[in-house]
């Protein structure tokens, strides 16, 4: 039988950024210094493959300090943690690695900056999200206040108009950020902040390139997990930009392949937590049902990369 003829649209850049490939290599380090049991708070990165790839090699995953013996190491996730998670650490005299990403580190010293200066914190992120959570927790309660929408913004109390900065979680949608950040300005038209977001160049490219195939696309997958800030975006941002078919997959025996029935195209790309083997196992699933064309659209070259410590060092 002959198979139907398909083209997909392979974005670039898609899946592993600089800082998911930084933290996996800091778990995988501290596995090789400590041996098994490396304690790793909260998902390393929002991928259930890398996750258990690493609990294969002996790490284990909780979501709180209080969870890991005081015998063992354990890592901080990419997304950061509040500023009294290391404080604990410390305190209980526990060995601690920090695999938060150098760009998130950067927003958590910014806010720690502008509060010094004695201003008031605006986030704009999601509630709920680790990231979140681990940026508002640099400071003491009530110092950062969290907008997620436009209409976030018009609600805020803040103490002081006149003495106001905003940071933003890394994973937004830049479009959506743009309106929120828009709104921020007008009704407190002395707020500092970053020169556009704190919005990273991993989201900010996948999104680019999104945009770039969506329009092409019957149908667009986005390889990621559902608890992936910067994986939903990428479903969103496909929608928008006219893609009428867009969904997030774990991996290939996720494609609901009825729903794509009768496509002539399909775009694929992947969250910044979702290794290259998985969107090749998409690809070879599609590869078993049609005649496949691949076409690679790059909209922009990445060559980030974050040192990896040499040797992981024990704060003292
Ligand atoms: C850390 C940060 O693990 P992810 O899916 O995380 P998000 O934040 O998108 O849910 O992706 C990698 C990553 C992205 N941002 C890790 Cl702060
Ligand atoms: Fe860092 Fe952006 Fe990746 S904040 S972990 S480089 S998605």
């Amino acid at each position: 039988m002959t198979k139907p003829p398909l083209t997909l649209h392979l974005a670039a850049p898609r899946g592993f950024c600089a800082g998911v490939d930084r933290a996996i290599k800091i778990v995988e380090m501290a596995l090789e210094k400590w041996g098994a049991p490396v304690y790793v708070r909260h998902e390393i990165v929002h991928n259930k493959f890398v996750v258990d790839g690493l609990r294969d090699k002996g790490a284990v995953f909780v979501e709180e300090l209080e969870e890991c013996p005081l015998d063992r190491p354990v890592i901080f996730s990419a997304h950061g943690v509040p500023k009294a998670v290391p404080d604990e650490a410390a305190r209980r005299e526990m060995v601690y690695v920090d695999a938060t990403c150098p760009l998130v580190s950067k927003v958590h010293i910014e806010a720690a900056r502008h509060h010094e200066n004695g201003l008031q914190m605006i986030m704009i992120g999601h509630a709920g999200h680790p990231e979140t959570i681990g940026t508002m927790g640099q400071l003491p309660e009530g110092e950062v206040l969290l907008v997620e929408t436009v209409a976030d913004v018009a609600q805020v109390e803040v103490r002081d108009p006149g003495r106001l900065a905003f940071v933003t979680q890394t994973t937004l949608s830049v479009d959506d950020t743009v309106d929120i950040v828009a709104a921020l300005k007008a009704r407190f038209p002395q707020i500092i902040g970053p020169h556009k977001e704190d919005i990273c160049y991993a989201t900010t490219n996948r999104q680019e390139a999104v945009k770039a195939i969506a329009p092409d696309c019957d149908a667009l997958l986005v390889v990621g997990a559902p608890n992936s800030s910067n994986s939903k975006r990428l479903v969103e941002v496909a929608r928008k930009a006219g893609c009428a078919y867009a969904q997030l997959v774990q991996r290939a025996d996720n494609i609901d392949w009825r729903a794509l029935d009768g496509i002539r195209s399909v775009g694929v790309t992947a969250g910044a937590s979702a290794p290259e083997v998985l969107i090749d196992e998409v690809i070879d699933a599609f590869r078993e049902r049609y005649d496949v064309e691949v076409r690679l659209v790059e909209t922009a070259q990445e060559n980030v990369e974050f040192k990896v410590p040499r040797v992981l060092r024990v704060p003292a």
